[in-house]
């Protein structure tokens, strides 16, 4: 069949599928994209001819911005446990390296997409083209080498025999549950519009079988042997739990042997809020409830979780346990030298629990007591009087219902962890493996595109918003409905607060003008978000107070059109840090609170352990 590279592209992506417990779906959902000289007579004018959105061929979306495309893509993936994602082109120079943190978004958080970005002539017969980089030591290097070490894969199509087993590793990484991440494909603008005569089977219906790898005999074995010497047992459950769909499996595992579980923010939900053994958020953005049942465990069952910073308290949080890592990667099973259980959540849970073992009644009943405590803490900080943050999400988290809060960076993301109530696991979108400004609406737009049915309540601060907005054109431009809560405080509230416990007088935190003594401490910048909003499409509603809140919220929920609550929230909060995060304080300094702080640091980092 001769049709060009960039056709016989688009033709392959349309016709891939993904498989998981006989349930098939489009593996490639459609295609992000932005056009440049780079891309527009490849793979757009491709997607012209294959007629996009109609029939078999896959749909394209306009976006406004390349790093908020990977967004959109990773917020459906996630959404779709991973079995299915989407594609995005751009041009090349500016447009392809606006993907590097996109890119690097997804592979941390170990989601799929598909990036094509253009790249520079593979012939060269032009000479210097427009926004190519010229590494003087190389002619082989462009912009896009850029996007190598935030790939889980990476080819660049220099001729068109090239493409069909570029295409099925691409495939293959990312339908591989221990390798996905962002897949990017470099096309060289000359070789997407070159024709070749490509065989007809490439273009076949293609199933990609994801696996659930069970785990090893030997180390099951090993595992139970684990477990049956441990009287303080807790799972720590992370997003493994979500992708592979192991919330029953989950729940009974922790109702037949007693078990309590906390949960990072990627699997937060796994247990119903309410559950006896839900002991809540785990780590530095954790619960009492989870955080003391972490300091005297005496083994942590991890359950598809990276160990970061913020779910360990920097190693500080697990005082004597052991570790016992389920995970479908052997790279995190192997972490905190924990025992490994190199394997699918779901199938690894349903084989350990046969085990003939139950935790110490008494462990049981206390971590009961702990998770209780912690619900009424959430209620006595929901039922505050005045506008304050958690306050505000306490009323979210009421008229929310059975929708989707997403929320990525800033202060929120902490409130939400240790106070959301999820009524099911599909309820919580936080990103926090890369926590990346500027994630909230255009995430948003990817949850909303995988499960329209739900109501979809993004939450952004106005550092966040100011840094991506304009995907709010996008939502209205595709009738996608968004409730987007702007949340404006003037400034970063959360490295404000980190600013001033380091002791860097929180520099550059507040949005102000320059003041009359040469700093940033004049007057608040006279910038209106709301107004912003509005100019972008949205509706637009203002509340200063609870009951407004509410109201305006309710409205918005019911409204067709993508609509912006503005809120300021007073300052004051609920609950603080459980735990704590190694941020260094500088070691020398004139300035006596920071030679303060640094003594607290030093003070709370002997609690640090190695895990060995
Ligand atoms: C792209 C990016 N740049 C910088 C940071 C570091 N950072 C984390 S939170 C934050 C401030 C966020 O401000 P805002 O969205 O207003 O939320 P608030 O802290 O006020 O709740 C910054 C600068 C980041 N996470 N992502
Ligand atoms: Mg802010």
């Amino acid at each position: 069949m001769r049709l060009t590279t960039a056709q016989a592209l688009t033709r392959f992506l349309a016709a891939q599928w993904s498989e998981r417990d006989g349930v098939e779906q489009r593996l490639i959902a459609g295609v992000l994209g932005i056009f440049g000289h780079g891309n527009v007579a490849g793979v757009g004018q491709a997607l012209a001819e294959q007629g996009a959105g109609t029939g078999d061929a896959l749909p394209y979306y306009l976006a406004r911005n390349e790093q908020a495309m990977v967004h959109t893509a990773v917020g459906y993936a996630r959404t779709r446990a991973r079995l299915s994602t989407f594609a995005c082109t751009t041009s090349i120079g500016p447009g392809a390296t606006n993907l590097v943190t996109g890119a690097a978004l997804a592979t941390i958080n170990r989601v799929p997409v598909l990036l094509l970005p253009g790249d520079v002539f593979a012939t060269r017969a032009p000479g210097t083209v427009l926004q190519e980089l010229e590494d003087p030591r190389s002619y082989d290097v462009s912009v896009n080498d850029s996007l190598r070490p935030v790939s889980r894969f990476f080819d660049r199509i220099n001729r068109p025999e090239q493409l069909p087993a570029a295409l099925l590793a691409a495939m293959r990484v990312l339908t591989d549950p221990a390798e996905t991440g962002a897949v990017t494909l470099a096309l060289p603008q000359d070789v997407q519009a070159e024709a070749y005569d490509w065989p007809e089977e490439l273009f076949a219906r293609r199933v990609w079988h994801v696996p659930r790898p069970v785990p090893e005999p030997a180390a099951l074995a090993r595992a139970k042997e684990l477990l049956r010497g441990s009287r303080r047992p807790l799972i720590v459950a992370g997003g493994g739990v979500r992708y592979s769909g192991a919330w029953a499996e989950l729940t009974r595992f922790a109702e037949n042997h007693g078990v309590p579980v906390g949960e990072t923010q990627a699997g937060k939900g796994a247990l119903p809020h309410d559950h006896p053994c839900a002991a809540g958020a785990i780590g530095h953005t954790g619960t009492d409830a989870a955080n003391t049942l972490a300091r005297e465990a005496d083994l942590v069952i991890g359950v598809g979780t990276r160990y970061t910073d913020f779910t360990t308290a920097s190693r500080t949080l697990f005082g004597q346990a052991a570790f016992l890592n389920v995970n479908v990667t052997a790279f995190d099973a192997a972490k905190n030298a924990g025992a490994t259980l190199v394997a699918d959540a779901r199938e690894a849970l349903r084989a350990l629990d046969d085990v003939d073992w139950r935790a110490d009644p008494e462990w049981t009943h206390r971590a009961a007591a702990l998770a209780a405590a912690w619900q009424s803490e959430i209620g006595h900080t929901y039922a505050g009087a005045e506008l304050t943050q958690p306050v505000m999400l306490g009323v979210l988290n009421e008229v929310a219902e059975g929708g989707v809060v997403v929320n990525a960076a800033g202060s929120m993301p902490g409130d939400l962890h240790r106070l959301w109530r999820p009524a099911d696991p599909e309820q919580y979108h936080v990103e926090y493996g890369y926590s990346c400004m500027g994630y909230e609406i255009a995430g948003g737009l990817g949850v909303k595109l995988a499960a329209p049915e739900r109501e979809v309540f993004v939450l952004v601060g106005d550092g966040s918003y100011l840094m991506m907005a304009q995907e709010i054109a996008t939502a209205v431009q595709e009738r996608i409905k968004l409730v987007i809560v702007l949340v404006d405080n003037r400034g970063f509230a959360s490295i404000g607060n980190l600013s001033e416990s380091v002791g860097a007088r929180r520099l550059g935190t507040a949005y102000r003008t320059r003041g009359p003594g040469g700093e940033l401490d004049g007057d608040p910048l006279p910038v209106d978000l709301a107004a912003n909003a509005a100019s972008l499409g949205a509706d637009v509603l203002r509340a200063d107070g609870p009951e407004s809140l509410r109201a305006a919220l309710v409205k918005a929920r019911e409204s067709a059109r993508t609509t912006v609550v503005y809120v300021e929230p007073v300052p004051g909060g609920g609950p603080g840090a459980q735990a704590w995060w190694d941020v260094p304080v500088a070691q020398v300094s004139g300035l006596p609170e920071v030679r303060a702080a640094r003594e607290r640091y030093d003070e709370a980092k002997r609690d640090q352990r190695l895990y060995l």
